[in-house]
């Protein structure tokens, strides 16, 4: 069974000691992150910091704040209640692997398959908890919790907000998280970036020409599968609330907002209500972000609310990023998992792919792959670079398929090995990370991709290929069977 709100995960992590109370009044700016900071970077658990307070406001809020909820492969797993994330991959697996019905029996076969699928599908329900207290007229963000993360920071953000809106185009729904800086208790930032679903639905206002703004709806807190929707990489047009419910094996229900024609999850513990305005952009920034860099000011839409919805007692979500790892590696790391099947549909001879935390996603994925022809290893580089996410990795290393690519020692080993650079080096231009801040301009940049996988005769290369060094098996075994004896 789901969770059914975010209550329940927390009472879950805590029955699995994976939560810990925070009695100490700490200060939402600054302290929260370098307390969590020490927490996560240990592998320690979630945070429920119980009295939080801003020494700048004088507040003292009276809703806990909740973070590093996602932030280990244990609480993943719990949150997508599986022993573990190769679980999910399998279930996507099954159903991409759906063929079409041979005979009557298949039929019957696929048919409790094709009503579970049916069965995802959001649920629009009457009412739900996150409409128990409504604002309308004297919403604001002061009773909410928001930290300021960083030093540098230009103001305090919200960092784990779920951003609905509906494509002026098509009228099709996008969830996209992208932090919300505070502006003014009635205002904030909208920083999605230029890639992402949000402004490519901002970019379908101003196309129509047909008004300046923008229904804005954000729910702040839900089920943890609902949450995790927001980050993922769907392609366009993919409802990332189906997605989910498909995750979590029961539909996400949505209740309609109060005063914008959107919906929200049912379950959330807080919505803001709002719009954004063609005619309003502004500095947003900076921000310590997920690079471990500060991303600098930059102009972004502002978000007006215009109505706060909310459950009697909420529990407000936050995430810190920074220098890596932190709580954001874990979603990451889901991320890789979850979307390795959808690769490999797209890329049967991807055998695995991994992005070491300190690649912070974008800067470094390497993908094992089993080569079949020459030229291989540079159609996988260039068909990552076309996918969703996957676009903006600035170095892709692809290595032979009997490399395990989450072991960096042997990663670099046999990449270091297997180039000769000048030859094994794909540079290539196209758009990078909004947040890259080494490239020529702004979201266009190179990227590389190195060849590192063993090199053939019809590649060009005619010297003989040596073979890797590995013992001779009857005398492994030999000694094996005296090892102890020899008491080294
Ligand atoms: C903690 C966290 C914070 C994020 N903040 C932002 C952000 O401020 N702006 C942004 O464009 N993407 C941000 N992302 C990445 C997006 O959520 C991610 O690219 C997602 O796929 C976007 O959804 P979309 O493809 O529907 O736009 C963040 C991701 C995480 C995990
Ligand atoms: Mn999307």
């Amino acid at each position: 069974m789901a969770y059914k709100d975010l209550h329940e995960f927390v009472k879950r992590l805590e029955r699995e000691g994976e939560l810990k109370r925070v009695p100490f009044a700490a200060d939402v700016d600054l302290e929260i992150t370098e307390i969590t900071d020490r927490v996560s970077k240990a592998g320690g658990p979630a945070l429920l910091f119980e009295k939080p307070r801003s020494a700048k406001s004088g507040a003292e809020f009276a809703m806990p704040l909740l973070i590093n909820m996602l932030g280990s492969k244990k609480r993943m797993e719990l949150a997508l209640e599986v022993d573990s994330l190769e679980d999910v991959a399998r279930r996507i697996e099954d159903l991409l692997d759906m063929k079409p019905p041979e005979g009557f029996l298949d039929k019957v076969r696929l048919l409790p398959k094709l009503s579970e699928l049916g069965s995802f599908f959001p649920k629009s329900v009457r009412s739900g908890a996150v409409q128990e207290v409504v604002e309308p007229d004297n919403a604001s963000l002061a009773s909410l919790p928001i930290m300021k993360c960083w030093p540098q920071d230009g103001g305090n953000f919200i960092t784990f907000p779920l951003v609905i809106t509906r494509s002026p185009k098509n009228g099709r729904r996008n969830v996209g998280c992208y932090r919300m800086q505070v502006y003014d208790s009635r205002t904030t930032g909208m920083h999605w970036q230029i890639h992402k679903g949000g402004a490519e639905h901002f970019r379908w206002l101003e196309r129509q020409g047909k008004g300046r703004r923008m229904e804005v709806a954000v729910a702040l807190g839900a089920d943890p599968v609902t949450m995790l929707s927001g980050v993922l990489p769907l392609p366009e047009d993919l409802d990332e609330f189906l997605f989910a419910g498909f995750l979590r094996q029961e539909s996400v229900e949505l209740v309609k907002c109060h005063s914008v024609d959107l919906e929200v999850p049912a379950n959330s513990e807080i919505v803001l209500e709002g719009y954004v305005d063609l005619d309003d952009i502004r500095v947003e920034g900076p921000f310590g972000d997920h690079t471990g860099y500060y991303s600098l000011e930059d102009k972004f839409p502002a978000f007006h609310l215009t109505c706060l919805t909310r459950r009697r007692d909420p529990i407000y979500v936050s995430t810190i990023v920074g220098p890596p790892p932190m709580e954001d590696y874990w979603m990451g790391h889901a991320v890789e998992r979850i979307f390795l099947p959808l690769f490999r549909k797209q890329m049967p001879e991807v055998v695995d792919m991994h992005m070491p935390a300190e690649g912070v996603f974008h800067n470094l994925i390497i993908v094992s792959i089993r080569k079949s022809y020459p030229g291989h290893a540079r159609k996988v580089m260039h068909a990552i670079w076309g996918l969703p996410g996957a676009m903006f990795s600035k170095c892709i290393v692809v290595v032979d398929h009997d490399v395990d690519v989450s072991n960096l020692r042997e990663v670099a080993w046999k990449a270091f090995n297997h180039i000769d650079p000048e030859r094994d080096i794909q540079f290539t231009l196209g758009p990078v990370d909004q947040l890259e801040h080494a490239s020529r301009l702004p979201s266009f940049g190179s990227k590389m991709g190195v060849d590192a996988t063993t090199k053939w005769p019809s590649e060009g290369f005619t010297r003989p290929w040596p073979d890797e060094i590995k013992m001779d098996p009857e005398v492994k075994k030999k000694i094996e069977g005296i090892w102890k004896s020899l008491n080294l």
